[in-house]
């Protein structure tokens, strides 16, 4: 067997280091932590469907209970990896309502960066085997010392130091920005290492496909109705295709590599829309912005957006830059008819 020539992400996060402002190893230390804990995810995630099909797992009972939990599993694996690092000083998850402060070992509150993390986004899709994923955000702390304050966490996107996501597909993958360009690496599952598989990822300037949930099409604002109705058009490169799995990291990473647009609008049941300002859209926003795509609500760029609360939500219209371009015009066009 010939031994991989590509770098391994352990090495990337070290030559990388210097891009870091600031940085004493301890952001190189934190993205390791992310690491780890994704190659346990990933182990745990490729286990699930085996309790449908043989389901004489011996664990089948806490294998089931896990399954159903499977994004708490996620959600304790990212925090534990996280707190036993020593480099973050709070944390901030969809699944708890609350932010968590850390202290490290010798009782101080001496680390500087703090974590948000939806940690298995899209896990109603595991008992159907369809791809769901993990994203994370990383800001520097505002707050002087002491136990980090709820306005540690409530930083607008373009504060963040870091972000990414791990998709668990038909290979895992691991994608993330420290603000100079975005990188992929695939796991290498015998080995248990990620290797560089992507570098320096541009999106498309244009696209071809679009991802909505168009089952909620007579419940969208005026302006999304009619971009739809653009994408179906027969004329010039249209239509488009439609593609959207219900999956955000799935449906972006897609996006991310051959051009398209992932939307979820407001709507009346939902008026700030589905998906979370602070632990889903920042982090694709940024990724996006870094591959040279875009973010916004529909009208403002999403890493100014101001958040007030830990999860909120916003409309989200994401990916090449000339699609959410011909987004917001239609949008712009809607709201002065
Ligand atoms: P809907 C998963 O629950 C999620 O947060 C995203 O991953 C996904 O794109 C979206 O919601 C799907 O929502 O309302 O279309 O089923």
């Amino acid at each position: 067997m010939k031994l991989k020539s590509s770098q391994t992400l352990g090495e990337f996060i070290i030559d990388k280091q210097a891009d870091f402002k600031y940085s004493s190893g301890e952001l190189s230390r934190l993205l390791g932590a992310i690491r780890l804990a994704s190659k346990v995810v990933n182990q745990q995630v490729n286990k699930a469907g085996l309790v449908d099909i043989i389901g004489a797992i011996g664990n089948q009972n806490i294998q089931g209970e896990e399954q159903q939990k499977l994004d708490v599993f996620a959600n304790d694996m990212f925090i534990g990896a996280l707190k036993n690092r020593e480099v973050v000083c709070g944390i901030a998850s969809e699944e708890n309502e609350d932010f968590i402060s850390i202290k490290s070992k010798d009782d101080a509150h001496n680390s500087k960066y703090v974590v948000l993390i939806d940690p298995l986004d899209g896990s109603s899709n595991i008992d159907v085997n369809v791809n769901v994923g993990t994203i994370f955000s990383i800001y520097r702390r505002i707050s002087e010392d002491g136990p980090v304050t709820l306005e540690d966490f409530l930083q607008p996107g373009n504060k963040q130091v870091a972000a990414g996501y791990i998709v668990y597909g038909s290979s895992t993958m691991l994608v993330y920005t420290t603000g100079n360009g975005v990188n992929g690496f695939t796991l290498d599952p015998a080995l248990g290492v990620f290797y560089l598989s992507h570098p320096n990822i541009k999106i498309p300037e244009d696209g071809k496909i679009y991802s909505v949930n168009e089952g909620n099409y007579l419940k969208f604002p005026q302006g999304i109705k009619n971009y739809i109705k653009y994408c179906q058009e027969e004329k010039e490169n249209r239509p488009y295709t439609s593609r959207y799995i219900g999956s955000l990291v799935s449906d972006f990473h897609r996006n991310l590599l051959k051009g398209g647009i992932y939307i979820y609008p407001s709507y009346s049941q939902a008026p700030k829309g589905k998906l979370r300002l602070l632990y889903e859209c920042n982090p694709m926003a940024f990724l996006a912005e870094q591959a040279g795509g875009s973010a916004s609500d529909g009208f403002t760029r999403i890493l100014d957006l101001n958040p007030v609360e830990l999860h909120e939500r916003t409309p989200f219209v994401c990916g090449s830059k000339k699609m959410v371009e011909k987004v917001e015009k239609f949008m712009k066009d809607a709201q002065e008819q």
